[in-house]
């Protein structure tokens, strides 16, 4: 397996952003005795704690920036993936007479061992910790990075050490790639999200495909089959590249790896012969969408060499992380679950679709809302309407939400997630499930996902003393 390094002869570095990826970028660009000067809007306790380590070790670091030139020579310029092209720091990069990378080429450019990247509108954080999971239990020498927190400039430092890296992708690091080149890539599905971002559909895809820009024929693909027939997704692919691992879920069996009828994972193998891989009852990766994780999570370890029986036996262990569909109490006979990730109408469409158990009753209580990014979240009424009971709406787009829904099922607006769980609880009864799936980002009322999932727990806990 040979990794193409790309020689990075810049002296000096710009990052822009103290985020995470910025301070690893800048550490990164330290290690390499760059000079290396950092560029962040903001001006907190917790960026001038950032700071004044980063100056220790010789940058230069200016917090509250505010102006969208730069007129000092540079050389190459790292930017963060929180930086959007209508922000100060993002119109001073498009200013800048140098290249501007995303902190994920950046942190490619320094690895020393293949990388296994994942995207996807939903499900990238579960297959990368998933496919890391069984390469580890495999005795691979594997750490999960990218958009899943540790900045792969970070995971870089180490990778002289590792086998594999596998890398969570997002559009916004895919951005600014310039030879981003994973030795296997899996694309999981693709659906509305980012719209605060990207113009449209088109582009949003478009900053996914580039994920495929610099492969070679020689790497590896893995795409969910409606991906694979897809005529852009088909055009972005390497020249001549030989044959993709599909994989699906949908009761047909006419892909490398699918669900088959009686509820197997199974492979087919280049022969044709049909392996059952492992059953799906066997894992704790709950719904429809999790199976195509597993599948792509099992395709990716295939491709890196572990056989899938192997990694089968450990993904029987692995349990997607907290606030993805957590089941959090029972009481009283009702069910409560925190799926506060779900931050797209996709995602919420899984959550009601594993929760709801197929009874085709309404026995959810959903609490959904959150940060507007100006998604179509109409495609949901057939879905509410069918499974869902009441509706209690949070966020900045529950006026939006409210007018989208209330004629297929009640919606009440709340000013806080509190006293949305708080209704919630009085409203439900035997039976039921209440629901936090918000569909939508978090940062309008928290910090991160996590945060909001949290809070959604410790109100439950208080309500029903758990
Ligand atoms: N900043 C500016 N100007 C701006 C925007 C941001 O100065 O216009 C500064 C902020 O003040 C802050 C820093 O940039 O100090 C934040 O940078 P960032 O937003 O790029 O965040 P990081 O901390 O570097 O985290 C990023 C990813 N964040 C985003 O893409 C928004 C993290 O993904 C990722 O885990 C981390 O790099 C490590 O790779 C989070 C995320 O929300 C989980 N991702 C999106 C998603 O999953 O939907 C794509």
């Amino acid at each position: 397996m040979q990794v193409v390094k790309v020689p990075d002869t810049a002296t000096s570095v710009l990052v822009l952003g103290l985020g995470r990826s910025g301070r690893a970028a800048a550490e990164l660009s330290l290690e390499h005795d760059r000079r290396t000067v950092v560029l962040d809007s903001a001006d907190s306790a917790k960026l001038r704690d950032r700071a004044a380590a980063l100056r220790a070790r010789g940058a230069e670091v200016i917090l509250g920036w505010s102006s969208t030139r730069w007129d000092r020579p540079a050389e190459l310029a790292v930017i963060s993936p929180g930086i959007g092209a209508e922000s100060v720091l993002g119109r001073l990069a498009a200013g800048l007479d140098c290249p501007v990378l995303s902190e994920l080429e950046y942190g490619f450019r320094h690895c020393s061992c293949p990388v296994l990247a994942i995207t996807g509108t939903n499900g990238k954080t579960t297959t990368t910790q998933a496919a890391a999971h069984c390469l580890v239990r495999s005795g691979r020498r594997v750490v999960a990075a990218g958009n899943i927190g540790l900045p792969l400039s970070q995971a870089a430092r180490r990778s002289s050490e590792l086998e594999f890296i596998v890398a969570e992708v997002s559009s916004f690091q895919l951005e600014r790639t310039a030879g981003f080149a994973p030795y296997a890539a899996a694309f999981l599905n693709f659906s509305s999200d980012h719209f605060d971002r990207y113009g449209g559909m088109s582009d949003y895809l478009a900053a996914k495909l580039r994920m495929f820009r610099w492969m070679k024929r020689s790497d590896r693909i893995v795409l969910r089959h409606d991906l694979s027939a897809d005529g852009s997704v088909q055009a972005a692919l390497p020249d001549g590249v030989r044959g993709t691992v599909r994989f699906r879920s949908d009761g047909k069996t006419d892909a490398e790896w699918f669900v088959s009828g009686a509820g197997v994972l199974c492979r087919r193998t280049p022969a044709g012969r049909i392996e059952r891989i492992v059953p799906a009852g066997r894992l704790k990766m709950a719904g429809r969408h999790n199976l195509e994780n597993a599948l792509a999570a099992l395709a990716l370890c295939e491709l890196a060499g572990v056989p899938p029986r192997e990694a089968s036996v450990a993904l029987a262990d692995f349990s997607p992380g907290r606030h993805r569909l957590e089941p959090i109490a029972t009481a009283g006979g009702v069910r409560f679950i925190n799926d506060s990730k779900s931050t797209n109408p996709d995602s919420l469409l899984c959550a009601l679709e594993t929760a709801s158990g197929a009874t085709g009753e309404q026995t959810i209580l959903l609490i959904a809302g959150g940060l507007d990014k100006g998604l179509d979240y109409g495609e949901l009424r057939p879905f509410l309407a069918r499974w869902v009971r009441e509706v209690f709406l949070v966020g900045t787009c529950r006026e939006r939400l409210a007018k989208q829904w209330h004629d297929v099922v009640s919606c009440q607006a709340f000013a806080s997630l509190a006293a949305a769980v708080d209704a919630a609880v009085d409203a439900a009864c035997p039976g039921d499930t209440v629901l936090l799936s918000p569909g939508c980002s978090s940062q309008d009322m928290f910090s991160d996902y996590m945060e909001r999932g949290n809070a959604f727990c410790e109100q439950i806990e208080r309500r029903i003393g758990t």
